[in-house]
């Protein structure tokens, strides 16, 4: 992904996202999974055949993994199992891409943290 689409920081860990329009579904996005803890749906901006964004329906300061504290161990635990659910519910069966970005360096672009699930086509080594 450009660099140039990386975002800045917000100012305040409590400025919302579009992830929490996307959350309260006030804007449309193709779910592939929701409990009462994260939501999985499509990116807007696809990098692979399969691209989905898994994020935690409550942010609790998580802008990003670098903001990561001992009271996230569990949520973080489910964004990778779901991850890996997401994965075999996709078909992803050869295997597939995990990314969560992080910071400006990171490219990051929304400040929720949220993990990357890429497949459906041979990735590269190393990343852009
Ligand atoms: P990152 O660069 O790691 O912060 O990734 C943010 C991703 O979010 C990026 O791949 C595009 C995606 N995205 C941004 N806005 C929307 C949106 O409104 N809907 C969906 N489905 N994805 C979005």
């Amino acid at each position: 992904k450009d660099a140039a689409l990386a975002a800045t920081p917000p100012s305040s860990e409590y400025t919302p996202t579009i992830f929490d329009r996307i959350i309260n579904k006030e804007i449309p996005s193709t779910v592939v999974y929701e409990d009462d803890k994260v939501l999985a749906f499509r990116d807007i901006a696809p990098q692979a055949p399969v691209h989905i964004l898994i994020i935690p329906k409550v942010r609790d300061g998580l802008t990003g993994l670098s903001k990561a504290e001992e009271r996230h161990f569990e949520i973080l635990g489910r964004l990778l199992h779901t991850a890996k659910l997401v994965a075999k519910q996709e078909g992803l069966d050869d295997g597939f891409r995990i990314v969560i970005n992080d910071g400006p360096k990171g490219c990051q672009s929304v400040y929720h943290i949220h993990v990357h699930l890429l497949g459906g086509r041979q990735m590269d080594w190393p990343p852009g």
